[in-house]
């Protein structure tokens, strides 16, 4: 059993958040990356047993941070969800869609990532790739053979919804948050198509990157044997979720985090609208997998790459993504809160 959540049941007990206040905060010194953000990588140092969540998080953070979070300072739990949507759903300048994704190829994700420096992108699920390139067209991203080994040759760049389309029915504001969007190569955002995310130990391998983003197949309705011929590289993802595939979709480590964090984000911001269409499945989708994105955003901590798309997305749309911001905030929030209110909203248990 962890420590917080061992807390937070306890806590629950006593019927009392606030008394998360007297939890100590780890003991590792805190230090500051250059533009004056938190760096949370300084926090996970030294620990054995994993981070701890800190209630005093708020006093980690730049005096820029801590301007954009001074009404949730001192929360916990729902106190803290609640003041947090607050917060990122004000002063929200979305955009129409195709201006988002084309930011997110030509300014947020793109920086001097070359080998020698040179400006383009690092795909989500290939992120060990480089693809040279300027501008919000994708097709202008080309991939130099099948340099993701993944079967595919000369593929592009697209956008990655990571809370699908289909579950919000492609409404405006939800599709072009660009928290939540990822530029990645086609073939793997087909493959994910609207699967939950999960890991390779749910069932066979299908299909995967030399970076180890895995499609995971469960036992339903394709024999694994036979499943490459249901997944053909000109299958567009509405083609290829009308296969009705059951499976999970694993990001490669280092982007695990990335992922739980814009998954997270796009709950606390979106979870009071309609974001629960098609086969949307509230259990399999969201409540048994929210300890498995705490786990994720812990191990893998944002890096420089994402602190910058985070403060370059809110210059633009006018909001942050507060899981980026600050460290172990699922933590801080509980595991059994997220998973609560989810339940509460969806009906289910
Ligand atoms: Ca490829
Ligand atoms: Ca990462």
């Amino acid at each position: 059993m962890s420590v917080q959540r061992f807390t937070f049941r306890t806590l629950l007990a006593l019927g009392s958040l606030s008394l998360f206040a007297c939890q100590s905060a780890p003991q590792t010194p805190m230090s500051f990356a250059p533009g004056g953000f938190l760096n949370p990588r300084a926090i996970y140092q030294g620990q054995s047993s994993g981070p701890v969540a800190s209630a005093d998080w708020y006093a980690q953070l730049s005096p820029e941070l801590q301007q954009y979070y001074a009404e949730a300072r001192g929360k916990t739990g729902t106190a803290l969800f609640e003041t947090l949507h607050q917060i990122v759903s004000r002063n929200n300048r979305i955009d129409d869609y195709g201006p988002a994704k084309g930011y997110i190829y030509a300014v947020a994700e793109n920086g001097p990532y070359g080998p020698n420096g040179e400006t383009g992108l690092i795909p989500s699920y290939s992120t060990n790739i480089f693809v040279a390139g300027s501008g919000g067209d994708g097709n202008r991203y080309r991939e130099r053979g099948d340099a993701n080994h993944d079967g595919q040759s000369g593929d592009f760049i697209n956008c990655e919804h990571t809370w699908p389309q289909s579950f919000f029915n492609k409404q405006p504001q939800q599709r072009a948050d660009m928290h939540h969007l990822m530029a990645t190569f086609t073939y793997p955002n087909n493959r994910r198509g609207h699967l939950p995310f999960g890991t390779a130990a749910e069932g066979q391998v299908a299909y995967q990157t030399s970076s180890g983003s895995k499609l995971i197949l469960r036992d339903r309705p394709l024999s694994y044997s036979t499943a490459p011929q249901f997944l053909p590289a000109t299958a567009d993802s509405e083609e290829f979720e009308a296969q009705n595939v059951d499976g999970v979709f694993e990001p490669n480590d280092n982007f695990k985090g990335n992922i739980a964090r814009a998954t997270l984000y796009f709950y606390l911001r979106w979870h009071r609208t309609n974001i629960r269409s098609g086969d949307y499945d509230a259990r399999d989708y969201w409540i048994q997998r929210v300890p498995m994105f705490q786990t994720w955003s812990q191990l893998d901590a944002p890096d420089a790459r994402e602190q910058r798309r985070n403060d370059l997305i809110f210059q633009k749309q006018g909001n942050r993504n507060p899981f980026i911001d600050i460290p172990n905030l699922a933590s801080l929030i509980g595991v059994e809160t997220l998973q609560g209110i989810e339940a509460q909203i969806a009906g289910v248990r």
